[in-house]
């Protein structure tokens, strides 16, 4: 009776962890993108995941939802075109201005 318990118990942790195994995305650190690339990036998926009417900007209250407190401290000088909204080319003028300064 154990015997049998014990061969389910593994078959169940070794089904599992073949599924996270096979599951598993390739590493991003091995993608020959730049450090301000990645950057980039990972800002897209904050971005997208913040901007919850999908019009392609934030307002103030999206980010302050999702958190993103240096879009809501440094608001009015990202939004460059005072619409009330920051868009990605907005902020990405504002990072690339850094970036090389
Ligand atoms: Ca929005
Ligand atoms: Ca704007």
């Amino acid at each position: 009776m154990h015997y049998i318990l014990a061969c389910m118990v593994i078959g169940t942790v070794f089904g599992a962890g073949l599924a996270i195994a096979t599951e598993q995305t390739p590493n991003p650190a091995a993608s020959p993108a730049t450090k301000p690339q990645r950057h980039l990036a990972k800002f897209d998926e904050q971005f997208k995941a913040a901007d919850m009417d999908n019009d392609g900007g934030l307002t103030m209250a999206e980010a302050r939802t999702a958190g993103m407190e240096r879009i809501v401290n440094n608001f009015e000088r990202l939004d460059i075109n005072k619409n009330g909204k920051v868009t990605r080319e907005e902020i990405r003028v504002l990072l690339r201005s850094r970036l090389s300064s």
